[in-house]
């Protein structure tokens, strides 16, 4: 099924209707971010070191997060994804490209957040980064991928050693599902033995290159090597 098709679906889940009041920032963007939602309630609470938070009910217990003030969207069909620097084969694709292209991989983990929420065995889906960086074809001198998103902001990084894990996924699914917009799609970062700072929402563009170039929260203290269980709770630890 295309995403077309998928799009053209009736949503069931679309039941629940709320509108999602980005309460740090002080804006509240009502209907656009109530359609970028597929319709999930979400009452910001409190604002939570890595970004404005809100439950997502019928979300299994997933917090949004976002450094950004709003919830960009691209729709099936305008996204693009880059992959470039050094490999010999600067890509840009499509979803339907990223879908049909190359093969198609199904994990399914717990998600754990740094600052302690956790949902269990959630179904990511999507192409293995180490397929991506395959089609590419990585330079000598390659050690690290940068990630780019299209909210403008948020980066991450992981060393090229990491990224070939086979459980580090450029994620198009989620619970079987197309990602919502609130949870990073079309497409995101799934680094699944990561804490989940590492899986970058709205991914544009991965670039190859010869050392790490630390995150948005990495730059603001957080383990450069997210695996989960080396940093818990250490949600507050100090730059260094
Ligand atoms: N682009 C972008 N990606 C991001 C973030 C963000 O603020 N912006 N927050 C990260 C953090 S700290 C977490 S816990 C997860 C939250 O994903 P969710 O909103 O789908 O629950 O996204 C990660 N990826
Ligand atoms: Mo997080």
């Amino acid at each position: 099924m295309t995403a077309d098709e998928r799009r053209g679906t009736p949503v069931g889940r679309r039941v629940v209707l709320g509108v999602l009041a980005l309460g740090a920032a002080g804006v509240a963007v009502g209907a656009r971010v109530q359609k970028a939602t597929d319709g999930v309630l979400a009452t910001v609470a409190s604002k939570d070191p890595t970004g404005l938070t809100g439950l997502l009910p019928g979300g299994g217990g997933f917090r949004f997060y976002s450094v950004a003030a709003s919830v960009p969207h691209r729709s099936a069909d305008n996204y693009r994804l880059t992959v470039d620097g050094l490999v010999e084969r600067p890509t840009t694709y499509t979803l339907k490209q990223l879908k049909e292209d190359l093969p198609s991989t199904r994990l399914v983990r717990d998600v754990q957040c740094v600052t302690g929420w956790r949902v269990p065995q959630t179904a990511f889906t999507g192409v293995l980064l180490s397929d991506v960086l395959a089609a590419a074809g990585v330079r000598p001198g390659a050690m690290a991928l940068r990630f780019t998103c299209f909210d403008g902001v948020y980066t991450e990084s992981l060393t090229l050693e990491q990224a070939r894990r086979p459980d580090m996924l450029v994620a198009y699914g989620m619970r079987d599902e197309p990602i919502t917009d609130a949870h990073g799609g079309p497409v995101r970062l799934y680094a699944a033995p990561m804490y989940f700072y590492k899986s970058a929402k709205w991914l544009a563009g991965i670039t190859v290159t010869d050392e790490v170039t630390p995150g948005y929260w990495e730059k603001r203290g957080y383990d450069v090597d997210g695996w989960v269980g080396s940093s818990n709770g250490r949600d507050d630890h100090p730059t260094s």
